[in-house]
């Protein structure tokens, strides 16, 4: 259910400037002006700056930086992707909550935000540097009718999205998809998802789509570990970017991509991610747990699985590598 603080939000987000009165939002809401005051102050708190205007009521002059549900909700377009959004100022990771709240029921579509994670992690348990409100770090839990072994696809699935997302509110650069999970801009990485899953032996439960983006990270922001090798949107564009617009874009995208997915397969899938990607075509050095494999890649199959044409001519299949361009 909705809080009185967030029905308080949405009002002045879609007020769009217009002061609002007190008493005006008391009747509306059923509750006292007092326990309105009480919820303007929290909403200062937060980062929301209001103007008194005499006889009018109060104004929103500006948003505050969190990504508030209510501040996505404002431009989400979606049926069911985002309708529930949890936000978090701290936690470990949102995968370690996605997967709480599948156990408890969540429903498809249902999302997990934090403004930091203090273990956000990346595959294999590496770590993920989440710097505090500058990011996307997001679980998507979402429950296609799909077999345990077409999740992976749903790493290329939000891939896709992300481009298309990243193309809509920038227009500085172009993003390259680095099979399987990252995205590049100029070489450097912008994006990193991690696809994991709650299944049965033959039937998906839920999926988690986790997506680390680097928003609006100036490098100093990156801890010296990943400086050298990661940037964010908004270096690249040179201007801050809105999150909670981005957020509502992925999503929709998101939300038509996996409708294309279920009802049509991989194909449509697979043409969108070939014209988004970075990787075929080049020669590309595969480390995957079992081997490194060197050559050239020259495309994906129907499962979304990497081939890689070495220098004797023998054509290898990749599920699951990291890879390096060469
Ligand atoms: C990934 O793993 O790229 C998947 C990252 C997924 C993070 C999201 S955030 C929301 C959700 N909750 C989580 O706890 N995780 C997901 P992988 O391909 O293994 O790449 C990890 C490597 O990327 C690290 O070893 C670093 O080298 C590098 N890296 C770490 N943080 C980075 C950052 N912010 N930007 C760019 N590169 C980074």
């Amino acid at each position: 259910m909705t809080s009185i603080k967030d029905k308080i939000l949405q009002r002045f987000l879609a007020a769009a400037g217009e002061p609002i009165s007190g008493q005006q939002l008391a009747d509306e809401l059923l509750v006292s002006r007092t326990a309105i005051w009480k919820h303007m102050q929290a909403l200062q708190q937060d980062g929301y700056t209001f103007e008194v205007i005499k006889k009018k009521g109060y104004k929103l002059i500006a948003k505050s930086n969190r990504l508030d549900e209510m501040q996505i909700a404002a431009h989400l377009k979606t049926a069911c992707y985002g309708q529930k959004i949890y936000h978090f100022d701290e936690v470990e990771s949102t995968q370690i909550v996605a997967h709480e709240l599948i156990r408890n029921g969540a429903a498809d579509g249902t999302v997990v935000i934090a403004e930091k994670q203090t273990a956000g992690r990346g595959r294999m348990q590496r770590p993920w540097d989440s710097a505090e409100g500058q990011g996307v770090w997001m679980t998507t839990i979402i429950r296609p009718n799909i077999l345990p072994h077409q999740a992976p696809q749903f790493t290329l699935v939000a891939a896709v999205a992300l481009t298309h997302a990243i193309s809509e509110v920038c227009q500085n650069f172009k993003p390259a998809i680095k099979w399987p999970n990252d995205i590049l801009i100029d070489g450097k990485k912008c994006v990193g998802i991690l696809t994991e899953m709650v299944a049965e032996a033959d039937r998906i439960q839920a999926l988690l789509i986790g997506t680390g983006i680097n928003v609006n990270q100036q490098p100093e922001d990156f801890s010296q570990e990943v400086r050298g090798v990661a940037t964010s949107l908004a270096i690249e564009e040179g201007r801050k970017i809105d999150r909670a617009l981005f957020v509502a874009k992925y999503l929709g995208h998101l939300e038509q991509l996996s409708d294309i997915y279920v009802k049509e397969g991989f194909a449509p899938i697979k043409t969108l991610w070939e014209a988004a990607s970075n990787t075929i075509g080049k020669h590309v050095r595969a480390t995957t747990l079992r081997e490194i494999i060197e050559g050239q890649a020259i495309g994906i199959t129907e499962a979304g699985v990497l081939e890689i044409r070495t220098a004797n001519g023998e054509i290898k299949s990749v599920y699951s590598a990291d890879i390096e361009i060469q």
